[in-house]
């Protein structure tokens, strides 16, 4: 059969359409990655012929699950639990947790999806996977919390292992809520093992980790300023979120001398024109991850800032932009916003927080644009250092850690150029991440013949 004779893009996504109805963030994520790969394989028949890219976009299995627990007022509440195991061509099934009410099939259909070629990038041996819960940890006791997660481990532990499966954090899954999962993965099945990534420290998690993903992705934004010979020296950016992601992707935009301008949470979002500093991080990061309050409480606490209640920062003018806080948080109209006031950067610290049509407005614009699965890597290639740790019963110290994440984003922005540069003097980091993230999958599901 000629390679012309195959399946074309726009029948190809027809098909991924019609096997999972409804499911728009999972068609979504496919779609955005399947363009960039049809031009590439377009003359290199063994991937058609292998039907690698059909296979990739069916995941290895879905698992469903109930999740039983009683709350504080002793109601009896039903959650559903998943875990998506996309593939494990690479190495093992590796990807986060999220709770959050917002949590479907789809949603982590498509973060399974793209986790399986960020983990490509990384180099290391990483397959793809994503789980999680429509399970709302806001607002619970710590008691209500570790009810569920003991709930959901005494299901999700059955499948996952450090050879198999392991997960980590995402959304609503944090420090405390990691230590609860994995205090019951431990005594269900009676071994210390890494089954989980993102641990504390006291007991087998990494140093840098929690630092990983906002650090990585400010990296891999130098290293896209160092490609021009510029760099993140007095510039300013908006960022989106006030989570694990967003705070540290600030903290290390400043210290590079930068000025942070924004943050923010569901409710709404903070501008301060003098700048996010060091200090001020430091009570946001106590605020966020000890007090569990709210970004407004940032404005009552700093004067001259002004708290956009519902708001988003999208329109604040800046150098960069990175999103750090959901999936299609910039459509159409904010990224045209972006690109009117100037932006000449967007960095993406979360999943798919641009949708199609921004994405098209920052190639369209020439943007220095990375996606995320390039430019959030960082996260979980140190908790691929942290399972090596693990293995080996070693704890690598803070240099060691600070150089590899360090080298990992430096290596990925080459991948990303690789196949991304057009020959003049532009890349397109979107095309380089997806066709280097397939490469390395699709030959090792070559190797493997019909499975
Ligand atoms: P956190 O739970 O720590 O923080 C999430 C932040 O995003 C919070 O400020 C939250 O606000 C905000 N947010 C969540 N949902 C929405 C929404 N629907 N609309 C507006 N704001 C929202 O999560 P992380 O920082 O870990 O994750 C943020 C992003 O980064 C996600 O896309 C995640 O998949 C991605 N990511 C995370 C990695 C990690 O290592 N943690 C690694 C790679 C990517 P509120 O508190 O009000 O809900
Ligand atoms: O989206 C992601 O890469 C993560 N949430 C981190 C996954 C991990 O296994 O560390």
């Amino acid at each position: 059969m000629a390679v012309a004779d195959h399946v074309n893009f726009h029948t190809f996504m027809e098909g991924v359409k019609k096997r999972n109805p409804g499911q728009e963030e999972f068609i979504q994520a496919v779609r955005e990655v399947s363009q960039d790969i049809f031009a590439f394989i377009e003359d290199k028949r063994e991937y058609h012929e292998a039907q690698i890219l059909r296979r990739m976009a069916e995941p290895d299995r879905v698992i469903s699950f109930r999740v039983c627990w009683e709350d504080d007022d002793h109601n009896i509440r039903v959650q559903r639990g998943w875990r998506v195991q996309n593939n494990n061509a690479i190495g093992p099934y590796k990807g986060g947790l999220r709770f959050d009410p917002g949590v479907t099939e789809s949603v982590l259909k498509f973060l399974a999806f793209e986790q399986t070629f960020k983990n490509s990038l990384t180099g290391l041996p990483l397959g793809g996977g994503k789980g999680g819960a429509n399970f709302n940890p806001k607002g619970k006791s710590d008691a209500e919390v570790m009810r569920f997660c003991q709930s959901f481990m005494t299901e999700l532990y059955r499948h996952i292992g450090p050879e198999t499966d392991v997960p980590a954090g995402d959304i609503g899954v944090g420090n405390r809520e990691i230590g609860f999962l994995f205090g019951q993965y431990k005594r269900i099945v009676n071994r210390w093992e890494g089954a989980i990534t993102g641990k504390a420290q006291e007991f087998g998690g990494s140093v840098m980790r929690p630092e990983a993903t906002g650090y990585g992705a400010v990296y891999f934004l130098c290293n896209m300023y160092a490609h021009r010979d510029d760099s993140i020296e007095g510039k300013t950016a908006i960022i989106s979120g006030s989570g694990n992601v967003a705070l540290h992707a600030a903290e290390k935009f400043t210290e590079l001398g930068g000025k942070v301008l924004s943050l923010s949470d569901s409710d709404g979002a903070i501008h301060d024109p003098d700048g996010i500093d060091a200090e001020k991080l430091n009570w946001l990061k106590a605020l966020k991850f000890e007090r569990r309050g709210r970004i407004s409480e940032y404005a009552e606490k700093f004067s001259g800032t002004e708290y956009r209640d519902g708001g988003e920062p999208w329109d604040i003018e800046a150098d960069c932009a990175l999103p750090c806080a959901t999936q299609n948080e910039i459509g159409k109209e904010e990224a045209k916003k972006l690109v009117d006031n100037g932006v000449k950067a967007v960095v993406e610290g979360a999943n798919m927080p641009s949708t199609l049509e921004a994405v098209e407005v920052f190639r369209d614009a020439r943007l220095m644009y990375a996606p995320g699965k390039a430019a959030n890597a960082g996260g979980v290639a140190v908790s691929g250092l942290e399972m090596s740790q693990n293995s080996e019963r070693v704890s690598w110290n803070h240099e060691k850690l600070h150089d590899m994440l360090t080298e990992l984003m430096a290596d990925i922005h080459t991948k990303c150029v690789e196949f991304g540069d057009d020959g003049g003097d532009y890349v397109d980091y979107v095309k380089g991440a997806n066709i280097a993230g397939f490469k390395k999958v699709a030959d090792a599901m070559l190797a493997f013949g019909v499975v």
